[in-house]
């Protein structure tokens, strides 16, 4: 058997690993979600919940998948009979669900890259802003076409296997999105107003919690960090053994979180500047911020920048979405990499077009006052925390110290809280995200 690739280095392996989790999640979702949940005490549930959870299961799938140097499916196999596999089942299927829908929003900032250009978003109304991207989105052609055309950049990448594709990608990719992250950032916080939408962000409005921000919270979090979906434990299976992996799983967590919250601080004062609101849901990017670049100085350069910066985060998640599949396909039914990338791109694409569709143009879409997009979204919303959940049982549970003897390199790497890092596994993450689901679910 070939011996597996491996990441041609610590920096490409983090870089790959951030690109995956940096994505739609903190750049789109996360300042709406924000908006929508009472600013900063969303943010201290979200913060909360990456401490105690995120962290833990970074390093518990990141070990799994080094341990096995397999895929999700294949680790849990290697790993345990009887039903755990099934772990890696979900997580395979709950990627290729968010893929299907991924490629449909990422679709969507390769239009507004042109549209921006092009003069078509150049609107101070936020009316006529709203019309463009309905229109848009609404024509079934328009949407699958860039959808496919999203797709077709990943299958790029991805077939050009770890080394020359995912982590030559990564590295040029992710800190290019850092340097037009930090000049959106500074335009945004220095303009005229902007203080009010800081406030909005830091101070904390507990009169909007409830039972779903605690589920929203959690989902951020997962998704935000490509927890539960497979991607940390294949892209943890292409990691050498001699590699220190709590301080690579530290930075990969840490520039997650700080994208996100940078994105916050790029998003919500610029949206109070101009007196727009920052609960728009998921129209806040597309439909809001147009308006915002509308008045800005130099607003178009701005505009292009920012959705430029959502494309490159969309690619490098995408890409180890669908690297989850084709590591699968890969490992399991021993298909070449370019067949697997093209069959599972494919179907990926047959389950995103119901998607690409339901934002206007097949009415049929539209079931129980939501899209299809919108209900495979909120499905993952749960199969996330499910999978966290399981994860956690199994690593406390089953493999409790053999993982810690991984993750230290058989004691060679300081893991000084690895106590307490079995103990949330064993118990705090179980019972945590079970009652935070519950709690939604009520
Ligand atoms: N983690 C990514 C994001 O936040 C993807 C892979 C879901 O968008």
């Amino acid at each position: 058997m070939q011996s597996r690739e491996n990441w041609g280095s610590r920096f490409g392996f983090v870089m790959a690993a951030a690109g995956s989790a940096v994505g739609l999640g903190n750049i789109w979702k996360f300042p709406y979600v924000t908006g929508e949940n009472g600013g900063g005490a969303f943010l201290i549930l979200y913060l909360a919940f990456i401490l105690i959870f995120g962290l833990s299961l970074v390093i518990a799938e990141m070990a799994i998948g080094r341990m096995t140097q397999k895929n999700p499916v294949g680790a849990f196999r290697t790993l345990a009979g009887g039903a755990w596999p099934l772990i890696g089942y979900l997580g395979v299927a709950t990627g290729f669900i968010i893929l299907s829908f991924y490629i449909v929003i990422a679709g969507w900032t390769v239009a507004y890259m042109v549209f921006m250009l092009s003069g078509h978003l150049a609107s101070t109304d936020s009316a006529q802003i709203a019309e463009v991207f309905t229109g848009y989105i609404g024509n079934g052609a328009w949407s699958v076409t860039t959808a496919v055309l999203f797709m077709l950049a990943c299958c790029a990448v991805v077939v050009g296997g770890i080394g020359r594709g995912i982590e030559r990608a990564s590295r040029l990719l992710m800190p290019t999105l850092f340097v037009m992250l930090l000049i959106l950032v500074v335009r945004a916080v220095t303009l005229e107003g902007a203080g009010e939408g800081l406030a909005f962000y830091l101070k904390p409005d507990f009169s909007k919690v409830t039972g779903a921000t605690f589920t929203a919270a959690i989902g951020q979090a997962f998704f935000s960090l490509s927890l539960g979906m497979g991607a940390l434990i294949t892209y943890g299976s292409y990691l050498s053994r001699s590699e220190r992996l709590p301080g690579a799983a530290f930075m990969v967590v840490g520039l997650d979180t700080l994208v996100a919250v940078l994105a916050g601080f790029m998003i919500l004062p610029a949206v109070f500047a101009y007196a727009l609101d920052p609960a728009a849901g998921p129209g806040l990017t597309f439909i809001t911020l147009p308006v915002v670049f509308a008045q800005m100085p130099a607003g178009t350069l701005f505009g292009f920048v920012f959705f430029a910066l959502l494309f490159v985060a969309a690619l490098t998640s995408a890409v180890s979405l669908l690297e989850v599949v084709v590591a699968y396909l890969v490992d399991e039914k021993q298909l070449s990499r370019a067949r697997a990338v093209t069959w599972s791109a494919m179907i990926c694409l047959a389950l995103g077009i119901p998607s690409a569709l339901s934002q206007g143009a097949v009415d049929s879409l539209v079931f129980g006052g939501q899209s299809f997009l919108d209900w495979a979204a909120q499905l993952t919303d749960i199969l996330l925390p499910l999978g966290g959940l399981l994860t956690a049982l199994f690593v406390g549970w089953v493999m409790g110290p053999r993982l810690v003897r991984e993750i230290t390199n058989d004691g060679d790497v300081a893991f000084p809280l690895a106590g307490v890092w079995l103990f949330v596994c064993r118990f705090i993450a179980p019972l945590g995200i079970a009652w935070v689901l519950i709690a939604g679910l009520i």
